[in-house]
């Protein structure tokens, strides 16, 4: 027989620290006081993800520190939120001016839509929140176990929909943000968290949450939560990686509503088969007045019945493995006291992004720029930082920061095209002009120096690798051809690399599983193809296969499809057999 304490649920350390953290306060602000030292302590990292800043130190010094027995070279990340990755001018500038004076100098556009500033000091953190906050960006719920920044794809063909899909997009981000008092304490002198949309006054009655966090209650979520929405027929938001997603079904330009699609996600660990990256399924079609309600109560099923004793096991995916889709949707509808319709029929062609301009329905214009890693800084030969602050200084649209780490000058009138359009050859902005294919449909995650849990390079490795896979895309006659390819530097997915044909993720330093066989439309997963390869060793085993489909694909045939019907790897159908049949040499 199982005794009671056998059998008593055992919660995660971190679920305690939340409760003791009163809503989010924890010892934070005596932390940032104590000049003995640039770090906090362990418990309040944990809740500091909750304000969007993240403890890191520069891996790079950190041996020799060490070794001259100094303290790590502490400095915190910021993320700054901005839903569906709309914008301003003015945003951008304050960004640019944070980053030279708080940070490392450079903006990093990451795969969420999303800026991260890094190194900046812990004394300057109340600076950069509250600068943020002046111009309606905030860091609030840019990490943590709550919702995260919503996507929404930057879809310049169907300009109409995608105003009103933005709309969506901002009132669900702003419906999940939390409540608590204690951000806007302690950053902000007790001014209002300013959102481009209000935040929702009032949470459904039912939501049982407290009064504090009608929605999250004191411990909030088992763990980060995340939210996407694509206009068919781009999946550039890769929406099936996504806690919850919502296709937009739209008839003759007018957005009838969306399809909903639940339990996606990206993250597993080397060797532990019970995690696994996931994509969501599709469950039902709700309205667009029911989507804010849809997210709710999602959310409320994932913080009632998400796992708060493993954290590995504790993303939604897992909830919607464990019990089911069928179950999700028949808790969902009982959650919203109404049945929902069923799934429309929609496509999805392509999960890249597109460069170059392009004419929206309304006859304004959008230029495509490629962000190589999504990192905006000033090179020897290419000010990229400088040339988008001039940019940003002239510009009378907005920009949009894409899920794939790059960025697009939106709505400029046709008579300013030319000035961009100098300013962009100016700057060196133009690269998307000449990069290849691959270069193009490429994401590296962060990784070192400064994400704490890289095991390899990524950031910092990926372009060489493509300059050397580039040789071999001459030869084969492909280097226009899109071929997606993701790195990480570990098997966290920041990079979303198990929906790259080509996929590298991080092992120790200097080696990575090599993953092929994503879906060119993002709804299918990569599969093991090789552990542990260097270089060289990623090189040769791809140089094969990339000649091989020049000379072999068929008409109109993806290189991902290709390692497929080729037998290189078999194809994942669900999260579930991701490990299963691998094509790899242990
Ligand atoms: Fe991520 C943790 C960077 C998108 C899955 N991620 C981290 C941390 C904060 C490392 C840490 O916990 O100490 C990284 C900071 C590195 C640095 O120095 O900047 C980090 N993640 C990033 C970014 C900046 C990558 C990028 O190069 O763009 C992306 C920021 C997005 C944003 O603006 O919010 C980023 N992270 C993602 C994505 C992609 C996505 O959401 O579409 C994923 C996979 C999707 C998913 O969540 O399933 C992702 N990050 C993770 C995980 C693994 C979660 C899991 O389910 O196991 C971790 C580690 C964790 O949570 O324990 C992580
Ligand atoms: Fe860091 Fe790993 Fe995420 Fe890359 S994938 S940023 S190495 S946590």
């Amino acid at each position: 027989m199982i005794s009671d304490s056998q059998s008593a649920p055992q919660l995660h350390k971190n679920e305690g620290i939340k409760t003791r953290s009163n809503y989010l306060r924890g010892t934070i602000l005596e932390g940032l006081a104590d000049v003995s030292t640039g770090s906090i302590s362990a418990d309040d990292q944990q809740v500091s993800k909750f304000h969007g800043i993240y403890q890191q130190d520069d891996r790079d010094v950190r041996a020799n520190r060490r070794k001259h027995k100094l303290d790590k070279a502490y400095s915190f990340l910021a993320r700054i939120c901005l839903p569906g990755g709309v914008c301003t001018p003015e945003q951008w500038i304050v960004m640019d001016d944070l980053a030279n004076y708080c940070a490392f100098n450079t903006l990093k556009i990451t795969t969420r839509q999303a800026f991260q500033l890094h190194g900046i000091l812990k004394g300057n953190l109340k600076n950069v929140i509250n600068s943020c906050n002046e111009v309606a960006m905030t860091t609030l719920a840019a990490c943590g176990d709550v919702n995260r920044n919503v996507m929404c794809n930057p879809n310049p063909f169907a300009s109409e929909v995608h105003a009103a899909v933005q709309q969506v997009a901002l009132e669900v981000d702003a419906h999940l943000k939390p409540q608590t008092p204690a951000f806007s304490e302690m950053w902000l002198d007790g001014k209002p968290i300013q959102l481009t949309v209000p935040q929702a006054a009032e949470r459904s009655q039912d939501c049982k949450g407290d009064e504090v966090e009608p929605l999250y209650g004191p411990t909030y979520l088992p763990r980060k939560f995340k939210i996407a929405i694509a206009i068919p027929p781009y999946n550039d938001v890769d929406v099936f990686a996504h806690c919850l997603g919502f296709i937009a079904i739209v008839e003759d330009g007018k957005l009838l509503g969306f399809n909903v699609s639940v339990g996606g996600g990206m993250g597993m660990t080397h060797g532990n088969e019970k995690t696994f990256p996931r994509l969501g399924e599709v469950i039902a079609f709700c309205t667009p007045e029911q989507v804010v309600a849809v997210a709710e109560k999602i959310v409320t099923i994932q913080r009632d019945h998400g796992n708060r004793e493993d954290r590995a096991n504790a993303r939604f995916k897992y909830t919607v493995e464990r019990l089911g889709k069928e179950w999700i949707r028949e808790e969902l509808e009982n959650r919203l006291g109404y049945k929902l319709e069923e799934a429309r029929e929609y496509k999805f062609v392509s999960n890249c992004d597109r460069y170059g301009w392009t004419e929206g329905a309304d006859g304004k214009w959008h230029l495509g720029l490629f962000i190589e890693g999504g990192r905006v800084v000033d090179l020897a030969d290419k000010p990229l930082k400088t040339g988008l602050l001039e940019i940003a200084k002239v510009h009378k649209g907005e920009f949009r920061l894409t899920a794939n780490q790059n960025l697009i000058i939106s709505n400029v009138a046709a008579e300013d095209k030319a000035t961009i359009d100098a300013m962009v050859e100016q700057y060196g902005l133009d690269g998307y002009k000449s990069a290849s294919g691959m270069r193009r449909s490429q994401i590296a995650c962060v990784a070192l120096p400064t994400c704490g849990l890289a095991l390899a390079e990524s950031e910092r490795y990926l372009p060489t690798l493509v300059s050397d896979l580039e040789v071999i895309l001459e030869e084969a006659g492909l280097q226009n051809d899109e071929i997606v390819i993701r790195s990480t530097g570990c098997p966290n997915g920041c990079g979303r690399p198990y929906l790259g044909e080509i996929g590298l993720v991080g092992k120790v330093p200097g080696k990575y599983n090599l993953y092929l066989g994503a879906g060119f439309d993002g709804e299918r997963l990569n599969k093991l193809y090789r552990t542990s390869v260097t270089h060289q060793q990623i090189i040769d085993e791809l140089k094969p296969i990339l000649l091989a489909y020049a000379k072999e694909r068929e008409e109109g045939e993806r290189f991902g499809d290709f390692t497929i019907r080729k037998g290189y790897v078999q194809a994942t159908t669900a999260g579930n057999n991701f490990h299963a049949n691998i094509g790899a040499e242990a």
